[in-house]
């Protein structure tokens, strides 16, 4: 895990550029104290407790410019040994994948032919490793059927016509996301508290930024404490202007803002944070629809991109909080996060199949760069290894 400090510069500037104060930053390894640099004997503050927040006059109405400036730098490109796509997708996989197979390869050893019996363990085994009831039946039957049909013959097939009926379940279309040229795009990010919305915003604005797109961050978690100063973090480490208001601050407002800075910095795309709501409360989904409803009125077309992070650990509850955000805000596709730590990502399958709503990202870790657009082959290759012949 990388961690990194921020560095007030000292040097004299003119009064009007006082809050652009350029900071710079430095990034050490956790597993590497000793390169941390020496705290300042003034002020020897520590992360989180060391950003310095400008201060910001309190908003008015919808259209004050209310706005935190942070100057355009080049993404921090963080020092990692490399792994390929692929392979870091195994290794995050690695818990679910040992949850899911090794249930399933469970079920081989010994076995001569696929009887009825065969076939209703494999569905109760797919129930148990969160695949859900109905898609789990679903699977079960179409494979039933091909075996009948002389499609799979041995026990030692059926891990490879599991791979490719769940990679299909898994396509739902175009996992890409819509950023039409000469539109300004806007992607709205939606979730239930502490699924990883902040994180992935700013994984998803350093990978735009790379691909050379100019991007602006909208601080629409006003409920929180900290929740902006949070996204500010991602905004200097990504090098992308963050607008914020002060707390408690209407959020349709924040974004009306990113909007009009937007146009007015000419820059491609809008990333919108929202504050993590209860799916179960009414009044907080109203809020989220009032926030699509603006951004609607302001920008024709969009937001092009409603994005739902789910996190993978939760299984089931996953499932249930994509229907109620469906329901309220018409996405276009979902990021699911935390696959490296969890076992339950089966859930996948039941949320593709049930909402048929493209995964577009999966997030494999907390580094700037463990977020990695999905690909429903690479995955169940990543999951599930056969070997061919
Ligand atoms: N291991 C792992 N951790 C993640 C991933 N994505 C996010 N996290 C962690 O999950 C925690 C919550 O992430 P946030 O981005 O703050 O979540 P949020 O949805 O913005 O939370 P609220 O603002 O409270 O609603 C943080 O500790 C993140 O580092 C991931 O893909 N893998
Ligand atoms: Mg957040």
């Amino acid at each position: 895990m990388w961690l990194f400090k921020k560095e007030e510069h000292k040097e004299e500037k003119p009064a009007a550029e006082e809050k652009k104060k350029s900071p710079s930053w430095q990034f050490w390894k956790k597993d590497e104290p000793e390169k941390r640099p020496e705290p300042k004997p003034e002020s020897a503050p520590s992360v989180p407790e060391d950003i310095v927040v400008a201060e910001i006059p309190e908003a008015e109405t919808e259209t004050a410019a209310n706005e935190t400036a942070i100057e355009e730098t080049p993404a921090v490109v963080e020092e990692e040994p490399k792994l390929s796509f692929f392979e870091k997708l195994k290794k995050g996989l690695g818990k679910t994948r040992d949850k899911f197979i090794g249930n399933i390869t469970d079920l081989l050893p010994g076995r001569t032919k696929l009887d009825e019996d065969f076939w209703d363990e494999l569905e109760e085994t797919l129930i148990l490793s969160d695949v859900g009831g109905m898609t789990s039946a679903k699977i079960v039957d179409d494979m039933r059927d091909k075996s009948k049909r002389g499609r799979i013959k041995e026990p030692s097939e059926v891990l490879k016509v599991l791979r490719d009926n769940l990679a299909e379940i898994m396509d739902k279309g175009d996992t890409s996301l819509k950023i039409p040229e000469g539109e300004l795009v806007i992607i709205l990010v939606v979730g239930v508290n502490g699924t990883g919305k902040t994180t992935s915003i700013g994984k998803l604005a350093y990978r735009l930024k790379k691909e050379g797109r100019k991007v602006i961050l909208a601080a629409g978690d006003t409920f929180r404490a900290a929740a902006s100063e949070q996204l500010q973090i991602w905004g200097q480490r990504v090098g992308a202007e963050v607008i914020r208001h002060n707390e408690g601050a209407d959020p349709a407002a924040v974004i009306f803002d990113a909007i009009k800075a937007a146009r007015s910095r000419g820059a491609d795309i809008v990333i919108a944070d929202t504050a993590g709501r209860l799916h179960s409360k009414v009044n907080l989904m109203e809020e989220l629809k009032k926030i699509r409803r603006i951004i609607g009125r302001e920008v024709e077309g969009a937001p092009q991109e409603v994005l739902l992070v789910l996190d993978a650990t939760t299984g089931q509850n996953a499932l249930q909080q994509a229907r109620v955000f469906k329901e309220a805000v018409d996405l276009t596709g979902i990021v699911i996060t935390k696959m490296d730590g969890s076992a339950k990502g089966g859930i996948l399958f039941a949320i593709s199949d049930e909402l048929k709503i493209p995964v577009k990202f999966v997030g494999l870790g907390e580094g700037i760069e463990d977020l990695e657009t999905f690909d429903p082959k690479l995955f169940m290759d990543a999951l599930i290894q056969v070997e061919e012949g």
